[in-house]
């Protein structure tokens, strides 16, 4: 019996800049390497991470996916009846929720999105040559269509993002950025709440269809609310992220950008390349309710398993040159989006913002590249951006 350990701190400020040497040291250590700053056990190869999230039974996230333990403490909010329970709690939201937001549902928005896209791409190009991609369209974009299609007002919509800034920090340890987080949460947290009442949800939207569930007894009235929070909690910062990704992706890449050029219908496959390649959703923890044995080693029943989802998206015993964004790979089975039976949701409403806006800019826009220094945002969980200045060549 073999146990690597490493002191590595997955969440300081360096190895959230930069995490691939990390991943590395990780991948290589061996199948599991205890974390001792944490007392936790990371899983950074494709394999294993791939093993443990098809593995609910023994991977369990209903004591949740962050750092601490539901079961010994109080979470800061009522838990996700999707991203912190397993079944059979987690049925009746998840299979009401994939259907509304399901590629059939999604249909219907199709040519609004790429309107909406067509239009904020011709805004920003009117505005000049040069654009900071992150607000003026990872940012601009999501916040527009995303919370329209889940049917609430427009007034106060930029709170999502810090919501789910401080969300996303909240699965990590208790450091700096979850302390910087902490004077609005209460703000924020009743704002988001509120947005999620029948009488605040537009007719038309996502959010009215969990209520119409709801009335045909296929969720509880105290579920419904919970699960229109699922979607404003985990649609609006991962999508921001996935599109600068993409957008840095192709910045970075020319080559990649004059394929799409001639190739538009692989606007889909870019937005999964980049998700593979950035891995916007950074980790998850799971939790072991047995010892389990990964490798020589056994992880310890209750113990936190830190599933680098990045790490395994670039592992190159699963991918050829796994740090080239290539859109001549093949990037399905990535587990950017997760595996099993929590893997996003939202995936399909991610891939249609996507494809709308690099669709909207690759008819207008012959060449992209940086136009400055670029700068990330830190985040306990997502792998997020601050800017990425880019010019924008008309064609
Ligand atoms: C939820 C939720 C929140 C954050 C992320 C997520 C990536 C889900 O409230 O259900 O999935």
């Amino acid at each position: 019996m073999s146990l690597p350990v490493s002191d590595a701190d997955p969440f300081d400020h360096e190895n959230l800049e930069d995490p691939g040497p990390m991943h590395e040291k990780l991948r290589e250590a061996g199948p599991v390497v205890h974390l001792t700053r944490y007392d936790t056990y990371a899983l950074a190869r494709y394999e294993h991470v791939y093993a443990a999230l098809t593995d609910w039974q023994r991977f369990e996230s209903g004591a949740g996916v962050g750092l601490s333990n539901f079961r010994t403490e109080k979470p800061w909010r009522p838990p996700s009846l999707l991203l912190e329970a397993d079944p059979p709690r987690h049925d009746a939201p998840r299979r009401v929720l994939s259907k509304i937001v399901g590629p059939r549902s999604l249909h219907r928005l199709r040519e609004r999105w790429a309107a909406e896209a067509a239009e904020l791409v011709d805004r920003v190009l009117a505005q000049g040559d040069t654009a900071d991609a992150v607000p003026a369209l990872a940012e601009a974009f999501p916040l527009r269509v995303f919370p329209d299609a889940v049917g609430i007002p427009a007034e106060g919509r930029e709170s999502l993002l810090p919501y789910g800034d401080h969300l996303f920090n909240a699965f990590g340890p208790s450091n700096d950025l979850v302390a910087n987080g902490i004077p609005r949460v209460a703000e924020l947290s009743a704002w988001v709440n509120a947005q999620c009442a029948r009488d605040m949800l537009t007719p038309d939207g996502f959010g009215a269809a969990i209520w119409a569930a709801a009335d045909r007894g296929e969720l509880t009235p105290e579920q419904a609310p919970l699960v229109v929070r699922s979607l404003l909690s985990a649609g609006v910062d991962t999508t921001v992220h996935g599109l600068s990704a993409v957008l840095y992706a192709f910045a970075t890449n020319p080559a990649q950008w004059q394929r799409l050029r001639e190739q538009p219908a692989l606007a889909r496959v870019a937005f999964d390349e980049a998700v593979r390649w950035e891995s916007p959703v950074q980790t998850f923890f799971r939790t072991a309710t047995t010892d389990v044995t990964v490798g020589d080693s056994v992880i310890p029943d209750r113990a936190k398993i830190l599933m680098f989802l990045g790490a395994a998206n670039r592992d190159p015993r699963r991918w050829d040159g796994p740090d080239h964004f290539d859109l001549t790979r093949d990037p399905s089975g990535h587990v950017g989006f997760g595996m099993g039976i929590h893997q996003c949701v939202g995936q399909h409403i991610a891939r249609l913002e996507a494809e709308s806006l690099v669709t909207a800019l690759a008819r207008r826009v012959a060449r992209l590249e940086l136009a400055g220094p670029v700068r990330r945002h830190h985040n306990n969980t997502l792998r997020a951006w601050r800017s990425i200045p880019l010019h924008l060549h008309r064609s």
